[in-house]
């Protein structure tokens, strides 16, 4: 086998010699002080600000031949696309700020479980890097993020897409029912707003069709696409009603009120499996109240609590057997005090814990190799 490349994010502990710059031991360095020995950190323990932007300071792995190597259970994905947005742009910085929106480093300890959990070190993560996107250019766009996203999920890896405006869901859900083909997947998608529209002022691919392209492709059948937290005054009658000829099932945000989240999103994952054997998530950030995460494109009050998406996450995580999840339309620029990038940071973190919780139970996490069962 061949010799793997030096990893600059290794997490082994460093060693003396390890210093990226050695004390000198004479001149001014000595006449200070400043020879004397200090401990040294890995990129991964370092403090969030420091060094590489990753996800949780992970290993940045772009190559499938290593994220296969590594027998890699989660893999985060950018997808820093937003030429698709009908309002407010910006979705684009996302993945870096989603990166940073953290202040806990190393092995990071969830008390959202019993007991508490060290996800990172039950389970096998990685950065994978982003799609290889350019600005300007929705086509090419939405096939890179596909490539990417496939490229992924062919090597047994759980991808986590950080997006970029919701028209990547179209490409990303897309690359993840073809790699786990013959088993279908059905989708729980948590939004303000249907993304179901058949065009955005003629143009196919924006951010509020993605959900129609995918169940006109036979991607994701209607009746397994289940819409949880919409609001507000979009979409038109017209639309609804194609939404009812597919099949589809949706939650309002007042029925959230009226019953609670934990309820609704226990019948959401019972209607997105029947028939399906995975769940794919999609989580625009806009389905949380703007009071609390500002920075989106296309914000409406009135929406869930972070807390309660989070708690969400894990419910349907712990529940399902997990395809790919992807967290959209934080836009940094509207956002405050990275309130929105944090939730966002969570809604992953909270998936990774949930899985980590799975695997320490002895469940399987991560896919077969270009298959479509457990390894
Ligand atoms: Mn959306």
């Amino acid at each position: 086998m061949a010799e793997r490349p030096a990893d600059p994010h290794s997490r082994r502990t460093p060693e003396p010699g390890d210093e990226p710059h050695p004390a000198p031991q004479d001149g001014f360095a000595k006449a200070n002080g400043w020879d004397r020995a200090y401990e040294v950190y890995s990129d991964f323990d370092l403090p969030v600000y420091v060094g590489p932007s990753t996800f949780a300071k992970l290993p940045w792995v772009t190559d499938p031949a290593e994220l296969r190597a590594r027998a890699v259970d989660v893999a985060i994905v950018g997808a820093p696309f937003d030429d698709a947005v009908s309002n407010r742009p910006g979705a684009r910085f996302a993945p870096r700020a989603i990166r940073e929106a953290n202040y806990a480093t190393g092995s990071l300890h969830t008390l959202q479980h019993p007991g508490g959990l060290q996800p990172l070190e039950i389970l096998t993560v990685v950065d994978a890097g982003d799609a290889n996107v350019t600005p300007a250019w929705i086509e090419r766009g939405h096939a890179l993020i596909y490539r990417k996203v496939r490229e992924v999920a062919e090597t047994g890896a759980i991808p986590m897409v950080m997006g970029g405006d919701h028209s990547i869901t179209w490409p990303s859900a897309t690359a993840i029912a073809e790699v786990r083909r013959p088993g279908s997947i059905g989708v729980v998608h948590f939004d303000a707003h249907a993304d179901t529209a058949n065009e955005d002022w003629g143009v196919l691919s924006g951010h509020g069709t993605p959900m129609r392209r995918l169940i006109e492709s036979g991607a994701v059948k209607g009746r397994n696409f289940i819409q949880v937290g919409l609001r507000g005054y979009w979409p038109p009658v017209e639309t609804f009603e194609w939404m009812r000829t597919q099949g589809m099932r949706w939650h309002y945000m007042r029925e959230i009120e009226e019953r609670g989240s934990e309820a609704v999103v226990a019948d959401a994952i019972a209607e997105a499996l029947d028939g399906p054997d995975y769940v794919y998530i999609s989580v625009d950030i806009d389905v949380i109240d703007p009071g609390l995460a500002p920075g989106t494109g296309t914000p409406e009050p009135g929406g869930m609590l972070t807390r309660e998406v989070l708690r969400a996450i894990r419910q349907i995580v712990g529940a399902v057997e997990l395809a790919g999840l992807d967290v959209v339309e934080v836009s940094p620029p509207y956002d405050h005090a990275e309130t929105t990038a944090m939730a966002a940071n969570r809604v992953i973190l909270e998936a990774i814990g949930a899985l980590a919780a799975k695997k320490a139970a002895g469940r399987t996490v991560r896919w077969r190799d270009s298959g479509s069962s457990r390894s």
